[in-house]
This record gives C-alpha cells, structure tokens and sequence, in this order.
C-alpha cells in the first residue's frame, strides 16, 4: 500500500451530485410539470442531503419530443420550467447555500426545429448546410449506410426538400451536428461562454463520445460502433478544444456521458493531463442484466457479476483518472427494483446498495428519489409509455420481434425509462406533494407510505430511514480521506464457502454462492515521521438469503463499526460484539439478507 499523496481534493471530487429530473422534481406554478422555481423551493433540502453539487436535466427550449434532450433554443429557458431569469436566479440560490451547478448540455444534436437545421432544409445557399450530417442516398435509393438509431429505428431519415438523408443516432427529430465543421465547434463553445459567464458551474455533456464520426462513415456490418460513431477519432481533440475555449476563472466541471465507452477511451478523457473532461458517466454496472439483445431482454445475473464490472472500473480509472458512481438515472429503472429487493427488503436493499457503490472511489451521482427508495412504476398497458425509447422498443417488439403485446410489455416495463421519470415523492398528500395540479406523469401509487415527510425522522437514527441512512452516509464519506482518495481493493464475491470445521449444525447462516459484494478503501498518509493507515471495509449481503461470509486478510485488525443499516446494529457474530473478535480469521461473518457494515 503506497504512501498516496494527500492533494487538495477538488470540488468535484469531494462532493456528491444530485441529479434533478425537472419536469419530475417539483411544480410551483401548478401546471403538472416540475419547474426552476420548485427546484429552487427545494435547494435547503439538497443541502441537507449532503449534495454539494446539482446536474439538472436539460430545461432549454425543446419541443419535447425526447424531454429536452432535443434542443432549439441553446441560450433560452423553455416557459415549461420558468425563464432565463429564473435560471439565473436558481444558480445565484444555490450559489448561496453552497451548491454548485452543472446544466446539461445536448452537443451532439440538436431539435429538428432549431432555426439552424430549419434554414439546412430550405434548400441549398443556407450557411446551416453543413451543420449537420447530410449524405446522398445510395444508388437504389436506400440510406448511405446501415447505422441503427439508439431507439430502435434506422439512423436516417430522408429529407424531400433537399433529396437527401441526414443522420440521427436517436430520434429523426433529433439530427446530429456536423462537428467537422469549425463553425459548429466555435458555436458549441460560445453556448458553453453564455452560461458559464451566467454562473454555471461546469456541464454534463450529453453523449459527448458521439460527437466525432469516423470519415467515410463506414457501414458496420453487424460490428461495434467504437470508433466508428462511439468514441470516435477526434472526440478527445474535439473535447479539448471545446474545454480551451471556455472562459471562467473558477474551478469548473465537465462531466461526460459516454455510452458504450471503452476502458482506454474513459482514461484519456479524464486523465487530467489531456485537459477534456473531469468525469466520465459509466454504464457498464447498469448492464449485467442485459441480454444478448440489449437492454429489452433481461439476463439472470449475479453478485459476482456485479462486483467484477466494479473492480474492473476500479482498476481502469484508478488514479489519476477519476470515475462517477451512480446507481440510476432519468434513462434508467429505478435501482430498488432492478438490483434491490423492493417488495420485501425495500429499505434493506436500497441503503445496501447506495453503501457498497457510494463508498467506491469516486463521485457519487445520487438521482432523485433513490434517497427514499423510490420504486419502479407499475406498468401494465403500453399506453402508459411515454418515453419515446420506450415505446419505439415496446413497438419493435411487437412489429419485428413478433412479440405479443403483453410479452413485449413484459420486456419493456421493467427497463423503460418511465419508471424512474414519475414525480418525487415529498409528501403523502394529493399527487406526493409534487404539484397541485395533475401531473404530467401519474405519480407512483405508493407514494402515500414512500415520500420524504414520512423520513425526515433523522433525530431518531441513520437506521431509521432511507433518506437518514443516505444523509448519514454522504457524511460518512466526506469525513474520511481513505473513502475519498483511497484505493480500492476488491474482497468480493468473497471465497464464500464453509468456513474451516464449518457453522454449526443448525445454522440459519449457511455459506451462500457469493452474494456477499465486499472491498477495502486504504490510504497511508505522512504524519510527520509516522505513518499513518486508514483501512475501511465494506461489506454488504445482496440478497434476500442470510449469508456466511469468511472475510479475508483483514484479520487481526481491530476496528471500529462506523455504519451499518439493521437497526439493532452490526450483528456479524452473534454472541461477540468485539469487532477484533469478529475481524479474527476463520471467524465467517454472518450477514443478514441486505445487511450491509462499514468498518474502519
Ligand atoms: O441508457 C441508454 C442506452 O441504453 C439510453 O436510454 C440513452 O439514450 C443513452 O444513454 C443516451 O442518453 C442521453 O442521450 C439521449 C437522451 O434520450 C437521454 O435521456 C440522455 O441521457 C439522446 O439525447
């Protein structure tokens, strides 16, 4: 274990993120939708939280054919959320409790209604031409390649007005900028300026890989798009550039989203001497449970499974590259029903899983609503799809696959994006407290028993709900440096398996395949001539079965329970209390379903 250098850790680093969904969070003005000013409302309770720090969801003018993500007005607020004023003001609020703003920029496309791809489709002269992506059709009329949108559709759609096709990785209202072009380069850097120069604090850069297309635009023939459309071959110059051109003299953040990234690509973005981006959005960990078709096919997965993808991430980012950690997002299941236990370990599963993924190395992305344990939505009809991803997946099913319809909803409820897209739940009062008036997406219906009022009980104990244990825990990181800056070293899957003669006859902890997901966080710093050794351990069962864990190298430590989420407390050997004891070797740890413990 090497001395690590103790550095000034920057922002970024030290504080957790809180990722607002706006048209979800909260609705001031009454009209079903979440808005600025009910962000605003809500700062105090995501300082209390423990975020330093808040990514919203884009809220520039769109027509909403994606939520947002398809943009038409750059340097503008859609009336949906409020005005630039209001914005303004937001930033200027936050600013003064102590909370950084990241907005999140669209780069790689824009709305079909930008004024930009408007004048590109008026006919030819246009200095917009070249904004985009346009290619003549082949020579029997068909798209210049075989590229696939994300959503289930072809990547082109054929324009009459010019003759010719232009590329969307997702939906035809969404085209892809030309980032070729310098013009749309120097035009992407002063939207940055424009904001930057109104107080943001940095960006989430939406599929900032896709930005650079390989020239030619090669047909894949069934191969990956890396390095062809996904971490092409001027993303990183293009990233640079774009970061060279920023003007701000505060330490500002560029978090990227990079779908399907690879691991050398992650570490060039974000190792600090390429001056790109900050932080990289990884996905791997939120595709276990992927099939070989992709997300709208589940996969039996494992713990093991799990904590490979995680230490495989651990390694490739460790330093000085940086990852983020989060569990879900708008795009993503809620995580207490993908990878928790929602019906009957909900409270359990939830505060295991923020445990041993928080206390990683890295910044936690917490997403609202995970903080209290919000579940998936109970779909049932495909007229309860609004996402478009969503439904263009439901319909795919049905009309290629040949799905029936309630086979495809069977395959579509449980990864669509609906379900983490319902309103925050504040409240067991008429629609959870989010708005008085009828929200734009019905409201989960167990927001009477899962809602913030009902767990703002912390004077009691961190156990005593999922929104105490997440404050109790985004405190515990921040106060040791082995949890910010320490390295990782996996534990688990551990050797699970009898421990030496084996529990005793009888015993409800029997030695389970694996499920127990556990590592260490170490740090030595200097301290004059002595050194000084953190160690954390973290461990926790993910599973609704008891398990026996005989933990590993740590024995002879002593040490000290710091967290735990079973309201009696640590209970890893029953009739010893004495973590010393209980850290003895051969001594397996028992842990109960979703018992989770931090030791250092
Ligand atoms: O998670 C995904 C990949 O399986 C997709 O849901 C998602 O589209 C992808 O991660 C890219 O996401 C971002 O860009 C999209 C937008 O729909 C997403 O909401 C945004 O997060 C296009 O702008």
């Amino acid at each position: 274990m090497l001395p690590w250098p103790m550095e000034h850790l920057s922002w970024w680093k030290e504080s957790a993120i809180y990722h607002i969904y706006p048209r979800s969070f909260a609705d001031s003005d009454g009209d079903g939708i979440g808005d600025l000013k009910g962000i605003m409302d809500r700062l105090s309770y995501i300082q209390r939280l423990g975020a330093k720090a808040i990514w919203m969801g884009p809220v520039f003018r769109s027509p909403q054919v994606d939520n947002g993500y398809d943009v038409s007005d750059y340097r503008d607020v859609d009336p949906l959320f409020g005005t630039l004023a209001d914005l303004e003001h937001l930033i200027e609020e936050a600013h003064r409790l102590g909370i950084r703003v990241l907005l999140d920029l669209v780069f790689n496309h824009t709305s079909d209604q930008h004024p930009w791809f408007r004048a590109a489709t008026e006919g030819s002269g246009s200095r917009y031409n070249d904004y985009y992506v346009w290619r003549d059709p082949a020579p029997d009329g068909a798209p210049p390649n075989d590229w696939r949108s994300f959503f289930s559709i072809p990547a082109w759609t054929f324009h009459e007005t010019r003759g010719q096709y232009y590329l969307h990785l997702f939906t035809p209202e969404q085209p892809d900028l030309n980032w070729e072009n310098p013009e749309v380069r120097r035009e992407m850097a002063d939207i940055a300026n424009f904001w930057l120069a109104r107080g943001a604090d940095g960006f989430r850069l939406d599929v900032i890989n896709m930005i650079s297309k390989k020239p030619g635009l090669p047909s894949l023939g069934g191969a990956s798009p890396s390095g062809i459309y996904v971490d092409g071959p001027q993303v990183l110059p293009y990233i640079q550039e774009l970061r060279s051109r920023m003007v701000t003299n505060r330490e500002i953040a560029l978090v990227g989203e990079t779908p399907r990234i690879t691991p050398s690509a992650a570490r060039s973005y974000t190792d600090p001497r390429n001056a790109a981006l900050n932080i990289v959005l990884l996905f791997d960990h939120l595709e276990v449970d992927h099939g070989p078709s992709g997300r709208w096919e589940h996969r039996a997965w494992t713990t093991g499974d799990l904590a490979g993808v995680i230490a495989t991430w651990q390694q490739h980012l460790a330093a000085p590259s940086w990852p983020s950690i989060y569990l879900s997002n708008h795009d993503q299941p809620r995580i207490v029903s993908r990878y928790g236990s929602d019906l009957d370990y909900r409270y359990q599963s939830a505060t295991a899983l923020a445990t041993v993924f928080y206390l990683q190395r890295g910044t936690p992305v917490v997403y609202q609503g995970e903080e209290i344990g919000m579940c998936n939505f109970p779909l049932e009809s495909p007229d309860q799809i609004m996402d478009v991803e969503s439904k263009n997946a439901y319909l795919d099913l049905v009309e290629s696959a040949k799905l029936t319809p309630q086979e495809a909803i069977e395959r579509v409820r449980h990864e669509a994006r609906d379900n983490s897209r319902t309103p925050m739940q504040w409240s067991g009062r008429h629609n959870a407290g989010f708005s008085d008036a009828s929200p734009w997406y019905p409201p989960n219906p167990d927001y009477h028993e899962w809602n913030v009022e009902a767990q703002e009980i912390c004077h009691e104990a961190a156990t005593s709900s999922v929104l105490c244990y997440y404050r109790a825990l985004l405190a515990l990181r921040r106060s040791y440096d082995a949890l910010l800056q320490g390295d990782y070293v996996p534990l688990a899957p551990a050797c699970v398996g009898a421990s030496p003669g084996g529990p005793p006859p009888g015993d409800d902890f029997p030695p389970t395949g694996g499920t127990v997901f556990a590592f260490l966080r170490r740090l030595s710093s200097q301290a004059g001539t002595s050194q000084l050794s953190t160690v954390c351990l973290v461990a926790a069962n993910l599973s609704d079965v008891p398990a026996s864990w005989n933990q590993p190298t740590v024995a002879g430590l002593g040490g000290t329970f710091v967290l735990w989420n079973y309201p009696d407390g640590p209970r890893v050997r029953p009739q010893d209390q004495s973590p010393a004891r209980a850290m003895a070797k051969g001594n397996p740890w028992r842990l109960r379903p979703w018992e989770c413990v931090v030791l250092v």
